[in-house]
């Protein structure tokens, strides 16, 4: 069900001030930042090997990941792994019984469509399943 990490999503407080340590310091390939108005966030795209670092900035007071931070401080905020069927991926998690937040796929970024796992039925990782393509 699961082909690869697609990308670990990071919770910080400003790309402008932490970009430059991805990019510069370890040496990422940085490709660009998108806002996706749908999660409150503005995400930053590191490439890392075939996998990538999705820094993530929170747009306003309510967004999910401004509660993390709230919460939590700046950090590991998600991993997300990529499927080839995202619909069968969602029905067969439902059908054991897992939590998921999104019954349904929706838009992430870069024309990705997602589904989150809720944090509880996970170990406590939020976990997002990524299929690459519409
Ligand atoms: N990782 C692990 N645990 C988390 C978490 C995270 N990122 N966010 C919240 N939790 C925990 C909370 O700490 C809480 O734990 P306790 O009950 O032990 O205190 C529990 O999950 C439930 O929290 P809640 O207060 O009931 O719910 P929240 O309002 O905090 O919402 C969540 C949590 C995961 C349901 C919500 O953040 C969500 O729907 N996330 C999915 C969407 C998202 O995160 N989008 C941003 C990224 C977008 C992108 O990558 O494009």
């Amino acid at each position: 069900m699961l082909t690869k990490i697609n990308h670990i999503g990071i919770a910080v407080t400003s790309l402008e001030d932490t970009v430059p340590f991805y990019r510069d310091n370890l040496g990422m390939a940085f490709t660009g930042v998108e806002e996706v108005a749908e999660q409150k966030v503005r995400v930053a795209m590191l490439q890392v090997g075939e996998s990538k670092i999705e820094l993530l900035e929170p747009t306003s007071a309510d967004s999910p990941v401004a509660k993390f931070i709230e919460k939590n401080g700046a950090g590991i905020h998600h991993v997300a792994y990529e499927v080839g069927n995202i619909e069968d991926a969602i029905s067969r998690l439902l059908a054991a019984g897992a939590r998921m937040i999104d019954e349904k796929p929706r838009a992430g970024a870069h024309g990705t469509r997602i589904a989150f796992i809720h944090p509880k039925s996970s170990g406590g990782v939020l976990t997002e399943l990524c299929q690459c393509g519409r």
